[in-house]
């Protein structure tokens, strides 16, 4: 065969993609070096010589290409050969290249060193830690035929994520939040946060701002709701901890062989003190926005507060108001997003309209699917969705829930009734669960390309998301089925949201193709048995749900309640907002 003079390979080299020959297309995701090349020879054409045999054939071939080297069987035609030292990628590259122009060579690929899956060994995310583990960290995937603990359609996959990047320490993501507790498996990503908690009595720390994010508490107790001024809008609740949950979702401390894994294997975050007893004021929220984002922030008396050393890129906020977004939230997000700053935000768990700031231009606002890809029975929804995922969709939670639901989402928090007690591992569910597992995934997006800005986070995650599951047998998500129903993009955002797609297009947004995708149909017994009950009876009331895991219990909120009393709420207090979480105890007896 004639060898390619210069003119000709360059044109070779033009036409023939290297990803066509098994190369990675970015080389942020290509080891440096290979052990030699897999080649396949095609099936001897019929005029060729008769009796060669493939190891002659390839001996010819190499000899025309000019290389020599050791060609081990792989099978009847294909052969690993050996150069006798592992190539460069360049060097493998131009030698694939060379052997692919030879008409008896079918393919030729890279014989690349695979990574080790990469697996936290952290006790608690390992799917035999109480049958689950840390599924919503799981690869995605399953069918109708497994059980539904192997059902995984509606999860981001971030496992799959973890093979390009388990992250790092930039960006910082921020928790705008009820604070942070202590606890031994958040040991090494806590960076020093700050208190916008400006009413007293709510703050519960004595103060109003200050410099330390510490959680002393949310609780609400039936003295405070004496105080009807202050507390009579409120329920009456055990403290949360919601923030050292959302925490220890995107970096608790990971691979250590302790507890839980994080999103973020070696992530920091900055806990900003929002919320206390009954929510968190929208100025508060904004004051820690602009905080959190690097800005300067004046206090009450107009002196300056302390600039934030490590500004954050990315904010969390799960946290939400019934009205429409205001004047004074839009400014704050856009003065965010001109500064490379995203939002994240809860959709709500009213099953209804979607929350501010969810609501609001340019925020990353997040609904919460069940593990199977259809909404949870309490995400809100709506056209200002701009993406989904897994929030935990309980078991214990209405007449579907024994049937499709899961165990919640597994993280860290504490069993203090109201100041903090022990540190626990506990599951949690809710949109304001699903925000922390987007705004994670947004880190690892910013970790492999800071250059990122808003506008390409948001394309990213919309345009590599898998399509929405369909449901023959369950209602399209309305006004008339706001509970557990079929997600569209008109509903649920542009998708399920996609870890590893969300990375492949960070690595290279200007030339990312969005893989061509069809839906799941997911149709099995559990659906067929929960259509049989009726629509899903969530929006008729009832609690959201948590529990603990290692001791303690969670509060209770009622959100049919919670829905009605919004607008009174709003009327009384235009800027205060509503906290949008979600959690109930488990039932008495409850295995877990
Ligand atoms: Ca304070
Ligand atoms: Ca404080
Ligand atoms: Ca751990």
């Amino acid at each position: 065969m004639r060898r390619c003079p210069a003119p000709c390979l360059a044109l070779r080299l033009a036409g023939i993609a290297l990803a066509a020959l098994g190369f990675a297309a970015s080389a942020a995701a290509a080891p440096a070096s290979v052990n030699g090349l897999i080649v396949k020879l095609r099936e001897r054409p019929a005029d060729a010589a008769a009796q060669d045999s493939a190891d002659t054939r390839l001996d010819r071939v190499l000899r025309v290409a000019g290389m020599g080297a050791h060609a081990r069987h792989l099978g009847a035609r294909s052969r690993h050969l050996d150069f006798g030292a592992r190539l460069p990628r360049e060097e493998a590259q131009r030698l694939a290249l060379r052997l692919a122009e030879s008409p008896e060579v079918e393919w030729v690929v890279p014989n690349e060193r695979e990574r080790r899956l990469d697996v936290p060994q952290d006790p608690r995310f390992a799917a035999s830690y109480q049958g689950s583990g840390q599924w919503w960290l799981f690869p995605a995937g399953g069918s109708n035929a497994n059980d539904i603990e192997e059902r995984r359609r509606g999860v981001p996959g971030v496992q799959s994520a973890w093979q390009t990047s388990t992250g790092g320490a930039n960006p910082v993501v921020a928790v705008l939040d009820t604070g942070i507790t202590a606890h031994a498996d958040l040991t090494r990503s806590v960076l020093p946060g700050r208190d916008f908690v400006s009413t007293v009595e709510y703050a519960n720390d004595g103060d109003g701002w200050d410099a330390d994010a510490s959680d002393p508490g949310d609780w609400v107790s039936a003295a405070d709701r004496a105080n009807a001024a202050l507390f009579g809008d409120c329920e009456e609740a055990d403290s949360s901890w919601h923030g050292t949950t959302i925490a220890g979702m995107l970096a608790a401390d990971t691979n250590n062989g302790v507890g839980v894994a994080a999103i973020n294997w070696s992530g920091r975050v900055l806990p900003v003190r929002v919320a206390g007893k009954c929510g968190a004021d929208v100025a508060d929220i904004i004051a820690g926005m602009r905080w959190a984002a690097g800005l300067q922030v004046l206090d009450a008396q107009g002196r300056a507060v302390p600039i934030n050393p490590n500004p954050a890129r990315v904010v969390n906020i799960s946290f939400g108001g019934s009205a429409a977004c205001n004047a004074a939230y839009q400014d704050a997000i856009d003065e965010l997003a001109a500064h490379g700053v995203v939002v994240v935000a809860a959709a709500g768990n009213e099953h209804g309209a979607v929350t501010r700031p969810a609501s609001c231009r340019g925020v990353v606002g997040v609904a919460a699917l069940n593990r199977d890809g259809f909404k949870a029975s309490y995400s809100n929804f709506g056209g200002a969705v701009k993406i989904a995922t897994v929030g935990g969709d309980p078991r214990w939670y209405g007449d579907w829930g024994m049937l499709v639901g899961d165990d919640g989402l597994l993280s860290i928090g504490n069993n203090g009734k109201t100041q903090p007690g022990s540190a626990i591992y506990t599951r949690e569910a809710g949109t304001s669960f699903a925000a922390p597992v987007v705004a994670g995934v947004i880190g690892l997006m910013l970790g492999v390309n800071p250059q990122l800005t808003v506008a390409q986070v948001i394309d990213g995650l919309q345009r590599s998301a898998r399509p929405h599951v369909l449901a023959p047998k369950m209602a399209a998500c309305s006004d008339r089925n706001p509970g557990r129903c079929v997600c569209s993009t008109a509903t649920c955002g542009a998708g399920i949201l996609d870890a590893a797609g969300a990375l492949q297009y960070a690595l290279a947004p200007g030339s990312y193709v969005a893989p061509n995708r069809q839906p799941e149909v997911v149709d099995n017994a559990e659906i067929t048995a929960a259509v049989a009950l009726g629509a899903d009876r969530a929006a008729n009331g009832g609690s959201e749900s948590s529990s603990s895991d290692g001791g303690g219990g969670g509060g209770a909120l009622g959100f049919g309640w919670l829905a009605a009393l919004a607008l009174a709420v709003a009327a009384l207090r235009p800027c205060r907002s509503r906290r949008a979480r979600s959690r109930a105890p488990a039932p008495a007896g409850a295995a877990r």
